[in-house]
């Protein structure tokens, strides 16, 4: 008797099985990549640069023949939608781009821009408002001067994703990169307590450059605020004057539209970060898609 409703019970738990992973399947390499995934790309927020970048994408490849469409979310949603595909080794496509901790965390690769709608690399510009220069040299001379690499950045943001508040987060990695930030604010001269605000959108990658120019200049002496926002409010800020800075322009491509839209109203202050990039990624086991055109039915 036992060993029957053990043999019952068996059969209904690997029914029950059966029924949940054909509700959620793993990838299949055979099948159609659009189908498994009912033809979505997993996005982020609506104003980012990289969403507009791939609407462009979707129609410079083609896709919407097939009816690929992008879903607006927002980076905490897209990255916790990730992680669940992966553990079930689900298919997904994602709004990726570095520097980033899911491509430190996450076993992910980008897809290839064949047609260069992402652009090929990206820099990260500092933007001041008309006249900072001259009303605060200070401020203007070390934000002139900040610039870190994609490592670094990555350590902040892994710290931060981690659960560290941000501002402790940037406190610890400027204590362990004295020297280099010592090079940022060597023989400026310092204030006392001039208020300084910069705006950035909270985008991880942007909530640890912030945080740590924040830092920066309250050393010599500011009193900084820093303020999140849309894209579009934090490129105004500049252009009305109503903020001081911004380190978050991601350029040519992703913040081009705004660069554009703004030109004449904003200092570029030039590049604080190299070799950023943007794009379309899936997981590593998705082993026959590595481009773009791969999403396409053949
Ligand atoms: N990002 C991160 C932004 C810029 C920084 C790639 C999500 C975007 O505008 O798409």
């Amino acid at each position: 008797m036992k060993k029957i409703t053990s043999i019952i019970s068996l059969f209904f738990i690997s029914l029950l099985l059966v029924s949940c992973s054909s509700k959620m399947p793993k990838y299949d390499a055979k099948k159609s990549v659009g189908e498994q995934i009912n033809y979505t790309i997993t996005g982020i927020d609506a104003g980012a640069g990289i969403m507009s970048s791939t609407q462009k994408a979707i129609d410079k490849y083609d896709l919407q023949k097939e009816n690929w469409q992008l879903q607006t979310s927002s980076t905490a949603a897209m990255t916790s939608t990730l992680q669940k595909a992966l553990k079930d080794r689900r298919p997904i496509v994602i709004t990726g781009w570095q520097p980033h901790w899911m491509f430190t965390k996450y076993p992910i690769k980008f897809l290839k821009d064949p047609k260069h709608v992402y652009g090929k690399e990206e820099s990260i510009h500092t933007i001041a408002r008309v006249g900072l220069k001259k009303d605060e040299p200070s401020a203007y001379e070390v934000l002139d001067r900040f610039h870190w690499t994609k490592e670094q950045m990555s350590d902040v943001m892994l710290k931060v994703n981690e659960g560290q508040d941000p501002k402790q987060a940037a406190k610890s990695w400027i204590k362990k990169n004295k020297k280099q930030v010592n090079s940022w604010t060597k023989d400026v001269k310092k204030v006392k307590d001039h208020k300084l605000k910069l705006t950035y959108v909270a985008w991880d990658s942007e909530i640890a450059s912030t945080n740590v120019v924040a830092e920066t200049l309250r050393s010599v002496g500011y009193d900084v605020t820093i303020q999140a926002m849309e894209i579009q409010p934090m490129w105004s800020s500049i252009a009305t004057n109503a903020a001081d800075a911004q380190v978050c322009a991601w350029l040519p491509n992703t913040s081009g539209v705004f660069y554009k839209d703004f030109k004449g109203k904003f200092v570029d202050l030039g590049v604080n970060l190299k070799g950023a990039k943007v794009g379309l990624a899936v997981p590593k086991y998705m082993k026959n898609i590595n481009s773009i055109n791969d999403l396409k039915e053949h």
